[in-house]
Formats: structure tokens, C-alpha cells, sequence
């Protein structure tokens, strides 16, 4: 029986605003402003316990080794880790910057999963995100393909392929744009791919867009699914404008429903048709409309950006940042969808808001696999989030984070030290082995 698992990304020690996000609209308004690491992990933690406690399969995925010093070599910075640290600070404090992100914590841009069922040998297929469309991410790839093999390591279920080649025409930003839906737990689901950018297409909007189809054809190509359970679909260039850097901005799929704003996808009528033709049975739709909800009000609350979670009992959960809460006209259309007769019966509020804060919420925080029995008995088993493990990684962030941080603390060459100590000590506790490049040359 294969089973929807959450593997969320647990936020970095490095955690601050930077202002790097490329059409984020939070992340642009934040900038600069003064973070709080502690608060950040621990708001994470809180989602997978409260996820945990509700009787899904939790796991979790470590954090980056930040600030990246090899990155700040290879433009150009010399001399010892201070002085590079020093130079970049007074030179190319955005380069800093994107060196000490931790926005690894949005692992729904880690990789793009594909479920066994849906693949040519009947393993999970796994390609990390190559996220060239901005440098601070196209960081993350090396050790998120290690943190991913050590994490789902059996070969015999797990097939890891390289990131598409890093180039801006092959895209990927990962499972933030695509969706796998299904009709039962067994048999082949229908995989649709979102993307921003159709080079064939004129594409010269607000922002640049982030996916492109171009990408999103590799990876299923990749991944052998089959092409009459596989689409691709357009976002709407109006939405990537006002804000609409990934389709999770903007809607949330889960085995038959589908919850999307009007302003979702180019061709709203094809998508949905041809969702419901390709799994043989109707959709399950929760359609939100500009009066109800505008794109705005969307953005800001990431009303989208929940998960959508089936419990133990078959009933369906909406899982949604407190930011829902403080929107009337949002937590007025969650209310109304959980008393129609729709396919969500209730909903769970959890603050994320140092995440929000970079435009990233509960959905962006997680990496969605579907794994049946044998697999799931196969990740590593540290991984999973147990009451045990809640507790073991709070303590480790009380010892570990500050409660406060700005740009000019990633130039410290104490942090780099207090980083190091902090991610030697995780990968024990998750059981991961060697992950991090400081780790091979120590
Ligand atoms: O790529 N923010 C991330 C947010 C990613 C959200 N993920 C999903 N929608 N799946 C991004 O824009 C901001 C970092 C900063 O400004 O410091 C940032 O990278």
C-alpha cells in the first residue's frame, strides 16, 4: 500500500533574510531584516510533530553546511576563511548572502520524486533540483543529492539520478511544480508538471519565470513515466507577475483533489479535463475564484502553499500557515470548503512565520514521497520523526542557534566554527554519515 511521506527540510543555523528570492515578493520585502535561527528551526519542528501526531509518516532532511567558503573561492575571494569572509562582506555583500542562506529548508524544491507505481522498474526515482534560475539555490544541489542518498539509500528501491545539466534553459526548481495524483494506493497515478518558462513561447513578464518545460520533460523523461498518465501544463503568466514563483504558490493537488485558484494554470479548462481524462475518474475540485480570494491576498497568506493530508481515518486535512488565519476573506473560504460537502473536512494551523517571512510555507517546507511498505522500510531509519527525535533536535538547536542574525554574522569566522560543530553533531543524531564536503576534508 503506498502511502503520501513528508520529508521536511529542518531550517539551518544560518537562517536570515537576505532578499534573494527572484519574484518572492516576502523574501524582497524582508530584506536585511534581523532573523531568528532558533525560532525558525523550532517552528519547523513544531509542523513535523504536529504532522507526526496526526499519524503521517514524518521524516526529516538536514540542513546546508553555510556559509558556502568553496563558493566564495570560486568567485573570486582569497586568503584565509576570514579574509575571504571579510572581503565578501565589504565587496559583495549579496554574495555573502547567497553563501550563508539556508533556504535548503524549502526541500519541496529539493528533487522531484516519482513513485513506484508510476516508473519503468518499479522504483522511486528521485532527481535533485538543479535551481539554476538563482545562485544562492544552485548551491544546494551537491549535498542535497548526498543528504537524499543517504537518506533513501537502498538501491534496490531507490534510484537516484543526476541534476539536469545547469543550464537556465533547463530549469528545475523540483516537486514545487509537479503533483502526483491517484485514484487508490497501487496502481500508476497521473504525474502533472507545471512550468513557468515554454521557450518556444513568448515569455517577458514581471519576473522571470523559474521552471521550464524544457526541464520538466527531462526529469519525466528521466524518470520513464508513462505519457498517457504525464502532462504538462502552463502556470498563468499573470500569476508568476504578481508574485507566483512556483504553481505551490498558487495550488495543491493530493490523490483526486485538487485545490487551485483561477489564475493556477494557462488553460484552466484543458488541465482539469485532461486531469480527470488521464485518471479515469473525476477530479475532486476546490476551485477559488478573484472575488473570493485574490491573487494578492493569496500570496500573502499562502493559502495555496498548504498541504493537503489524508489521516489514518480517510478523513482530509488542510494543513495551513497561521498567515490563512489573519486573512478574513481566507479563513472565510477555508471554513466555507470544510463545511460544503467538498473533499476537506478540517483544517490544522501551524506558524512558520520566520519561513514565511522568505515566502516560503507549510507546502514549501516539505518533500512529498510516496512509498509503499517494503520502502518505507528502507530510508534510514533516523530519518523518521519520532517524539524521541523531537526531542533530541531541540535540544541540539537550544545548543546550537542564535536568536538573532544578520548578514555581517555570517562573516564570522566563529559562526563558520559554530555551524561545523552543530552539523557534525546532526548528521550523528540523523545517522546520515559524511554529507557535507567539510566533513570529507577534515
Ligand atoms: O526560492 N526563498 C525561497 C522560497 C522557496 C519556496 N518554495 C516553494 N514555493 N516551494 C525561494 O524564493 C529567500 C531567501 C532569502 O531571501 O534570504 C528564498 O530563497
Amino acid at each position: 500500500m503506498l502511502v503520501e511521506t513528508n520529508f521536511d527540510g529542518l531550517v539551518g543555523p544560518s537562517h536570515h533574510f537576505g532578499g534573494l528570492g527572484v519574484g518572492n515578493l516576502a523574501s524582497q520585502a524582508n530584506k536585511a531584516q534581523s532573523s531568528n535561527p532558533r525560532e525558525a528551526a523550532l517552528q519547523g519542528l513544531d509542523k513535523m510533530a504536529g504532522l507526526a501526531a496526526l499519524g503521517l509518516h514524518q521524516g526529516v532532511l538536514p540542513p546546508q553546511a553555510r556559509p558556502d567558503l568553496d563558493f566564495l573561492r570560486r568567485v573570486g575571494f582569497s586568503g584565509t576563511d576570514a579574509k575571504v569572509l571579510a572581503q565578501a562582506l565589504r565587496d559583495a555583500p549579496g554574495l555573502l548572502s547567497a553563501a550563508g542562506s539556508a533556504a535548503s529548508m524549502w526541500s519541496a524544491n529539493a528533487a522531484t520524486v516519482s513513485a513506484s507505481p508510476d516508473t519503468w522498474d518499479s522504483r522511486v526515482h528521485i532527481t535533485p533540483a538543479n535551481l539554476v534560475s538563482q545562485t544562492h539555490r544552485s548551491l544546494e544541489t551537491a549535498t542535497t543529492a548526498a543528504a537524499l542518498k543517504a537518506t533513501f539509500r537502498s538501491e534496490r528501491y531507490f534510484a537516484h539520478h543526476p541534476a539536469l545539466p545547469a543550464s537556465s534553459q533547463l530549469a528545475d526548481e523540483g516537486a514545487a511544480n509537479h503533483t502526483r495524483f491517484s485514484v487508490d494506493d497501487h496502481t500508476c497515478g497521473v504525474n502533472l508538471f507545471v512550468y513557468g518558462a515554454d521557450l518556444k513561447a513568448d515569455g517577458a513578464g514581471r519576473f522571470p519565470a523559474r521552471q521550464t518545460r524544457l526541464a520538466s520533460e527531462a526529469v519525466a523523461r528521466q524518470h520513464r513515466l508513462r505519457s498517457d498518465r504525464t502532462l504538462f501544463a502552463a502556470q498563468h503568466p499573470e500569476a508568476i507577475s504578481a508574485g507566483v514563483f512556483h504553481n505551490d504558490v498558487i495550488a495543491v493537488g493530493h490523490r483526486n483533489m485538487l485545490l487551485y485558484h483561477e489564475m493556477a494554470f494557462a488553460q484552466e479548462a484543458t488541465v482539469v479535463d485532461s486531469l480527470a481524462h488521464a485518471l479515469g475518474e473525476p477530479l475532486r475540485t476546490v476551485r477559488i475564484t478573484q472575488a473570493e480570494v485574490s491573487l494578492d491576498a493569496a500570496i500573502q497568506s499562502y493559502l495555496f502553499n498548504s498541504q493537503i493530508v489524508t489521516l489514518p481515518d480517510g478523513r482530509t486535512q488542510l494543513i495551513v500557515a497561521k498567515d490563512c488565519e489573519e486573512n478574513p476573506a481566507v479563513w472565510a473560504r477555508i471554513n466555507a470548503m470544510i463545511e460544503d460537502d467538498g473533499p476537506i473536512d478540517a483544517v490544522t494551523v501551524f506558524d512558520v512565520r520566520q519561513s514565511m517571512r522568505n515566502g516560503g510555507g507549510p507546502a514549501c517546507l516539505r518533500l512529498r514521497v510516496p512509498l509503499n511498505d517494503d520502502e518505507r522500510a528502507a530510508v534510514n531509519p533516523d530519518s523518521w520523526f519520532t517524539p524521541e527525535l523531537h526531542k533530541a533536535l531541540k535540544a541540539w538547536v537550544d545548543a546550537h542557534y542564535r536568536d538573532r542574525l544578520q548578514l555581517a554574522d555570517l562573516a564570522d569566522p566563529a559562526f563558520v566554527t559554530e555551524v561545523r560543530e552543530a552539523l557534525d553533531r546532526l548528521t550523528v543524531v540523523l545517522g546520515l554519515g559524511s554529507i557535507y564536503p567539510f566533513q570529507q576534508t577534515a
